[in-house]
């Protein structure tokens, strides 16, 4: 059975620190010991994201890229320090100071032959490579502007390879600088044409989550990544040689969800999360977590109640205890209570994988991917914000002197608007959308 690899890049601090917690989970799920020693009885298994180095030692499939030379020393203070080689470390002299255009021109550019060489050493270790993991942030300066470098890159070294970009949108919650706007404008802009699936999640709904689901009293990074974690973790274990008959392919993963290739922007949740009881978890039903997975408080992007807004696909992976029959049960309790566009009233892709769960996760859960006309919200929103900037020039100079032209600012600014224009038009079914004025109820500050 081929393996079937994923290469897992991981881009700066926030690429880096959701890496930590992944491979942790992966760790524990797939029994890697941090040493790299494999206690488990079938390698192949585990063979599409650890690649053997020798006897019954292994190590991920995966690079981390920060031009912050710090990155590197964050690992060697913590229990993965040896599960990784030196190698998986690439790493530049100064950080791209929240700043795309240090990210995709300046910097990123002379880093870029040592980034595609890492990423070559890990697809020559690979034998039928099916593509890669991003994960990054959107507002950060090595996330966004070196993330949508590789991303472009990516498409010209290894067309034809997918790609599923995890990605952290800028929020009100712990955003760290004025210029992520700009960032996620330019970065969302550079990667229209290139990406395949791109699983996007924001630091307010993390947060939230993490708030009044599992009674964190204050959320830290480290809590907000173990969330990504879990939707991460269930899109791999498609992927593996353990999933059996079930298995699924990036490429699958892309027939189901994305109806046309710019509307790509996948909303992730997850149910249960809850600090209830594993009993209390094991008497709800399947439809039950699956209606928790659909609700506003389980999304992991601050999109408002899906309820309001159509479904052009989703898919929903479940795992643990959880018989066909049930989930058919649940995916018709969905169509019913949700609203899906017109020309695809059945989309949901169904996936169950009853192996794999562990003792510190529930019984059953449930991870939904789903492309959700509620985006239209936030890209209006986040579309508002640039604009708002723009107008001033404000910062502007900062990404002129790293060699960018104020005519991209425009050329970003209409691609987004007319981005923000579909996923209205696929609300409305119409072709009538015209931007309604900031101050007709819309929140531009709070999403
Ligand atoms: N969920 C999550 N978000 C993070 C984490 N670290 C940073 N962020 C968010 O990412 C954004 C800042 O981007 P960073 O990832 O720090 O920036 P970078 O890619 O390292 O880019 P530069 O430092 O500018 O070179 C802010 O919105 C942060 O809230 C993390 O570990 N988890
Ligand atoms: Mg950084």
């Amino acid at each position: 059975m081929s393996a079937r690899e994923i290469i897992h890049l991981h881009l700066g601090q926030a690429g880096s620190q959701i890496g930590g917690s992944l491979w942790n989970t992966y760790c524990n799920e797939y029994k890697v010991e941090r040493s790299g020693k494999y206690n488990g009885q079938n390698p192949t298994n585990i063979s599409h994201i650890f690649k053997n180095v020798g006897e019954s030692y292994y190590k991920p499939r995966a690079v981390f890229f920060d031009l912050d030379p710090e990155t590197k020393q964050t690992f060697r203070d913590t229990s993965l320090k040896r599960l990784f080689g030196e190698d998986q470390f690439i790493t530049g002299r100064e950080d791209a100071s929240n700043n795309f255009a240090r990210g995709f021109y300046n910097l990123g550019r002379e880093f870029r032959d040592e980034m595609i060489d890492g990423i070559r050493r890990e697809s020559e270790a690979c034998d039928s490579l099916q593509g890669f993991y991003i994960f990054r942030s959107l507002g950060g300066g090595t996330g966004s502007g070196v993330g949508s470098l590789l991303i472009q890159e990516l498409q010209h070294e290894f067309g034809g390879k997918d790609k599923m970009d995890f990605s952290i949108a800028p929020s009100s919650v712990l955003n760290t600088s004025v210029t992520e706007p700009y960032n996620v404008v330019h970065s969302m802009y550079n990667n229209i044409e290139d990406n395949d699936i791109s699983v996007m999640m924001d630091n307010k709904a993390l947060y939230s989550v993490s708030a009044n689901k599992l009674d964190i009293e204050v959320p830290r990074y480290r809590d907000l990544n173990r969330l990504v974690s879990r939707v991460v973790q269930s899109v791999t274990s498609t992927l593996g040689a353990g999933a059996g008959a079930n298995r699924m392919t990036l490429s699958e993963f892309k027939t189901n969800l994305i109806p046309f290739s710019r509307i790509h922007h996948t909303i992730p949740s997850y149910a249960p999360l809850s600090t209830n009881s594993r009993s209390h978890y094991h008497r709800m039903s399947v439809t039950e977590i699956t209606r928790s997975a659909f609700d506003e408080e389980s999304t992991f992007l601050s999109v408002g109640d899906m309820k309001d807004s159509k479904f052009l696909s989703s898919c929903l992976l479940y795992r643990g205890d959880v018989s066909r029959r049930e989930a058919n049960q649940a995916k018709n309790t969905i169509l019913d209570e949700y609203q899906f566009v017109d020309w695809a009233p059945n989309g949901i892709k169904l996936n169950i994988q009853n192996r794999g769960y562990t003792k510190s996760t529930p019984s059953k859960s449930v991870t939904m991917l789903g492309i959700n006309t509620a985006l239209k919200d936030s890209l209006y929103a986040m579309n508002t914000r640039f604009d708002m900037m723009l107008q001033k020039r404000a910062f502007m100079h900062w990404y002129l002197m790293e060699g960018m032209e104020e005519l991209e600012f425009h050329d970003a600014k209409e691609e987004l608007f007319a981005l923000e224009k579909d996923y209205n038009e696929l609300h409305n079914d119409d072709d009538s959308y015209t931007r309604p004025l900031k101050s007709q109820g819309y929140s531009v500050y709070e999403y």
